[in-house]
């Protein structure tokens, strides 16, 4: 009996074509810290599969089966338990924070993490072990096999970040929206939103209606095209989204440069009380807050106090960048009163590298975006106990130009082709800082010269993945070979995605 049944098991498999997968387990981006492939079958995804979670993993597994069923067309229900053929997700101690392991056999696959952010980074890669078709809005015909084997994967640092500026162009929520979506996929978890600048005020704040009305109305920003602004539940919905995807909002409002479209609201806001005629160019360091005036300090409360009720994360980030016509003394004085205000409400202090020549950053967050091996202050400030994001503007800013035909972008800090953003170690980027305070890295994308979503796209990929891969894997899996494989073969998943990406000539793309 024993014989004949193993002779029909042999028999059934032999019908039946091998399960093999198209993607391997380390065709990921960024790169997995540890993948262990396993010979044999890996596991198809059929019509009956289910997905199993409970608690606080049945969202992260609603997200998982949104992601599958257009392209699959199938019913992939998310249930408690099951005997059938599962993805399942299961939360349990162990893991460090945002790490997860996955294990998929051709019986099942089993995803495993602490925290729901865990299990989210986990369905990040799972849906790149999937054919490029899956991101098809319709459903596609054709075999669905994830690759066999183990991956144990966590994030190298805490922080791994993307800024857009909504000052010099706004954009529209459902913009930020659909650039909450991408950065999702390369396991990026905050969106710093640079909020105020020169040539416009884009959040509501109800003590100084005026920065809206009149720093958000038509016509603000670079070339007088656009404008318009964040109502508080355009903001809060935006948290709320982000949040779903694991990515938390940084608000930027930039103090004490940075500020002529406050001015043009509110004139008590300069040290004459005369308004400045708005600004639609794109130069920086003429404005500055009346650091002598009391005004000045009940401004910067009541929008630090504001910002803060609506911003559930951790950070407030106070700009602090490129203040020349504020004197150095001045602006000690200014930083030494609001960085404390930040702190009052609640937040963690944030601030361009420039607020680490005041003593009162100690604890703050630095956001680095020079160029230098060493950095004083900052190296000042990390003895005092704070803590890096790095930008450096050579390497990460996605506004810079790829190179010399590049349209739109700037090209003061050079141009960036993927390969230059790629090829730096954070580790190392500051000699007098040690590693242990780098919270991580942050890819800005400053909008001068950007419009719409086709400027961003072009402009932030696949740049911003050579960033996010920095700050995701750890240094061993750091490899431009591999990297450009693995960004090579995503390209069909963009065009899929309808994400108009830089074809970057360094890239053979598939
Ligand atoms: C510098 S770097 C700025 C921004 C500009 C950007 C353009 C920094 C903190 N400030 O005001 O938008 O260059 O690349």
């Amino acid at each position: 009996l024993v014989t004949a049944l193993s002779l029909i098991t042999v028999t059934a498999s032999a019908s039946r074509p091998p399960e093999r997968p198209v993607i391997a387990l380390t065709d990921v981006l960024p790169a997995v810290a540890e993948a262990s492939p396993a010979p044999g079958d890996g596991f198809r995804l059929t019509s009956g599969t289910v997905i199993t979670a409970s608690g606080a993993a049945a969202p992260v597994a609603g997200r998982l089966a949104e992601a599958l069923r257009p392209g699959t067309g199938f019913p992939l229900p998310v249930v408690a338990d099951s005997g059938a053929r599962a993805i399942a997700l299961v939360l349990e101690p162990g893991h460090p924070d945002e790490g997860y392991r996955l294990d998929i056999g051709p019986a099942g696959v089993t995803l495993r993490a602490t925290r729901p952010a865990g299990l989210f980074a986990g369905v990040q890669t799972l849906r790149q072990l999937l054919p490029p078709e899956i991101e098809s809005d319709a459903p596609q015909r054709r075999r669905w096999v994830l690759p066999a084997g183990t991956i144990v994967d966590a994030p190298r640092y805490a922080y791994r970040g993307a800024m857009l500026d909504l000052a010099r162009h706004f954009h529209e929520p459902a913009e930020i929206r659909r650039y909450l979506d991408q950065l999702s996929r390369f396991k990026i978890n905050h969106l710093h939103l640079h909020l105020s600048d020169d040539q416009g005020w884009r959040i509501r704040i109800d003590s100084w209606p005026k920065l809206t009305e009149v720093g958000g109305a038509p016509g603000t920003g670079v070339g007088g095209a656009g404008g318009g602004f964040l109502t508080k539940d355009d903001y809060r919905e935006l948290v709320r989204y982000a949040a779903d995807r694991f990515i938390t909002i940084v608000p930027e409002i930039d103090m004490p440069g940075h500020v002529n479209a406050a001015q043009v609201a509110y004139p008590e806001l300069t040290c004459d009380g005369v308004a400045p005629r708005p600004r639609t160019d794109m130069r920086v360091g003429y404005s500055s807050l009346c650091v002598s005036a009391d005004v000045t300090y009940r401004f910067a409360e009541d929008v630090i106090r504001e910002l803060a009720e609506m911003t559930p994360g951790p950070y407030l980030h106070v700009g602090g960048d490129e203040a020349m016509s504020t004197p150095h003394g001045s602006y000690l004085t200014f930083q030494k009163r609001v960085l404390p205000l930040v702190r009052k409400y609640g937040k963690i202090p944030y601030g361009w590298h420039e607020i680490a020549q005041s003593p009162s950053a100690a604890g703050a967050v630095i956001q680095f975006w020079g160029r230098e091996r060493n950095s004083p202050s900052v190296a000042t400030a990390v003895a005092a106990g704070s803590r890096v994001v790095l930008s450096p503007a050579n390497r990460s800013y996605l506004d810079m130009k790829y190179d010399m035909l590049t349209p739109g972008g700037l090209a003061w800090a050079g141009y960036i082709e993927v390969r230059t953003a790629y090829d730096w170690d954070p580790a190392r980027l500051l000699s007098d800082v040690p590693e242990s305070a780098i919270l991580g890295v942050e890819a800005p994308l400053w909008s001068e010269t950007l419009r719409d979503s086709g400027d961003i796209d072009f402009l932030a990929f696949p740049r911003l993945v050579a960033i996010a891969e920095l700050g995701w894997s750890p240094r061993a899996a750091h490899d431009w070979s591999s990297f450009r494989a693995r960004l090579g073969a995503y390209g069909p998943r963009w065009i899929r995605d309808g994400v108009g990406f830089h074809r970057s000539p360094q890239i053979n793309w598939s």
